[in-house]
């Protein structure tokens, strides 16, 4: 499978977070992708090769151009007021009704983020649209024929909305992926409708690829996640949140208890994937987290390592044209071998299936 990276994450790094009260280091930090490249190449999963540029377009289909434009230029702003040159650190947000946006783009921080952990710095919109732009390149990788193809994204993207960054995120890769093989690839069984079906296994839920597709049927978002009750988003997430409109019945949410093993894992996952099978999508696009893993230093489930390998199988078992796109996972020491470790899973299930 192609691996597609691009350096220019290097570009966004916030240095300290706020974190319940205190200042930590920046947990969605560089060192996550380096390491991430690391282990897929040496588990020689594929050829690296770098995002071609798609422009603007398959970014504006997901989001908001005001919130695109307000991304691009809210550093220069922030700068140029003379405030600190750290990065745009709202400290006041558009909450229930409070409609008003500042014609200060500066100001407008408070208005298109949900919580403090989008900081945007200087390099922030190159780094967030290069991997916007690795998300479509691996879209057309499968469009193009090929099983399957891995997105090595940072900043990641499901907890971004239309118009909304939140939870690391500024632009929904995934979500663009998703979008851009609706309005730019055939399906590969010609006269089958183009559908997506988004499976979301970070621990995190989803929200902004949630909030992107709510509506509509031609995607299906299937998400297995921290309860909010429990954890980040804390405001959306939960089993009755099913859809709406035409959309009703499209939204499958997931909320799972702590310390989930590996057994209760795969099992929830396996129903996951019933499900996605009775869609039969034309793609699937997954929102790979490794944030499930029990060592992880932001979340509470209790997988071990050996359980990502057996997610990728579980995976590659709904032999559909799939889209990785990486989204969390901080316990760095052990990030990559749980990437690759999905993705192995994913190779070698394939292959088995291509004898039997
Ligand atoms: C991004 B991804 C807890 C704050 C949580 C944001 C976590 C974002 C996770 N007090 N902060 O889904 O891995
Ligand atoms: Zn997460």
């Amino acid at each position: 499978m192609h691996l597609i990276y691009s350096d220019a994450h290097r570009l966004h790094s916030p240095t300290l977070e706020y974190w319940e009260g205190e200042l930590l280091p920046f947990y969605e930090c560089p060192r996550r992708a380096e390491i991430i490249l690391a282990a897929v190449q040496a588990a020689g999963l594929g050829p690296v090769t770098p995002p071609d540029d798609f422009g603007a377009g398959p970014i504006l289909a997901v989001h908001d151009a005001e919130y695109t434009r307000f991304l691009q230029h809210a550093y220069d702003a922030w700068v140029a007021s003379g405030r600190n040159p750290n990065g745009v650190h709202p400290d006041t947000f558009a909450a229930r009704g409070m409609t008003h946006r500042p014609t200060d783009i500066a100001l407008q921080s408070g208005y298109y983020s949900h919580d403090v952990t989008t900081v945007i710095t200087q390099g922030t919109w190159q780094a967030a649209y290069a991997a916007a732009q690795c998300a479509v390149t691996a879209a057309r990788c499968v469009a193009g024929g090929e099983r399957a193809a891995f997105a090595v994204c940072r900043p990641p993207g499901h907890h971004a909305h239309t118009d909304l960054s939140a939870g690391y995120c500024f632009l929904n890769n995934a979500a663009i992926a998703a979008q851009w093989l609706i309005d730019a690839a055939l399906p590969p069984l010609s006269g089958t409708p183009n559908t997506v079906a988004l499976l979301d296994i970070d621990f995190h839920h989803g929200n902004g690829s949630q909030q992107i597709f709510y509506t509509r049927r031609d995607v299906l978002y299937v998400s297995l996640h921290a309860d909010p009750n429990r954890h980040y988003p804390y405001f959306m997430g939960t089993a009755n949140e099913r859809g709406a409109g035409d959309g009703l019945g499209f939204n499958l949410n997931y909320p799972l208890q702590r310390g989930v093993t590996d057994e209760a894992y795969l099992e929830v996952l396996n129903q996951a994937c019933a499900q996605i099978s009775a869609y039969a999508p034309a793609w699937l696009v997954v929102s790979l987290g490794v944030d499930t893993f029990g060592g992880d230093p932001i979340a509470d489930f209790a997988l071990t390592g050996g359980a990502y390998p057996r997610i990728g199988a579980c995976i590659a078992q709904l032999n559909r044209p799939t889209v990785f796109i990486m989204e969390g996972g901080y316990a760095v020491d052990q990030l990559g071998d749980n990437v690759a470790g999905v993705l192995t899973g994913f190779v070698t299930q394939t292959a088995s299936a291509v004898v039997n």
